[in-house]
């Protein structure tokens, strides 16, 4: 019998239930996309955040160690033009889920500083109206992501 895998059980999940009882928000499909040009300055994020919890949860910010900023952008059509505007938070209602997607709002890191490309992930705080920050690793995909997306794993 494998005593060492046993033991080491139930502290992985002391840590998983401690992370998602620390904001009450769950991520999935966290990615950021890959830079236009070599010289980007800046990237989304996208994510389906949901909140598990019984009260509306606002965020009200987001940081990465990448970025000089994270801004919540919402993409608007107005007469034909894409335009990204930022907006303060996104509300959670309880049980509910919002979609970051790039049809509509998103994180956008800007000023990239030393942006590991070639790594797997990054990892993206978000800023909670509560003052609790959520730390989420956001995987890195290209470009074309969203053709290949209805792909299932
Ligand atoms: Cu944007």
């Amino acid at each position: 019998m494998n005593f060492r895998f046993l033991s080491s059980l139930p502290l992985f999940l002391l840590a998983l239930s401690h992370a998602v009882n620390a904001a009450d928000l769950v991520l999935n499909e966290a990615w950021v996309t890959a830079p236009l040009t070599q010289n980007s300055s800046g990237v989304a994020a996208f994510a389906v955040i949901s909140n598990i919890s019984q009260k509306q949860i606002a965020i009200v910010g987001a940081s990465s160690d990448y970025a000089e900023k994270v801004q919540i952008h919402r993409i608007e059509h107005q007469q034909g033009v894409v335009k990204m505007k930022p907006v303060p938070s996104i509300n959670i209602p309880p049980n509910q889920q919002v979609t970051l997607n790039q049809d509509g709002l998103h994180l956008m890191l800007m000023g990239l500083q030393n942006m590991p490309w070639d790594a797997k992930d990054i990892s993206i705080q978000l800023h909670l109206d509560n003052g609790e920050r959520l730390a989420h690793k956001f995987e890195i995909r290209g470009l074309n992501y969203k053709a290949e997306s209805h792909h299932h794993h």
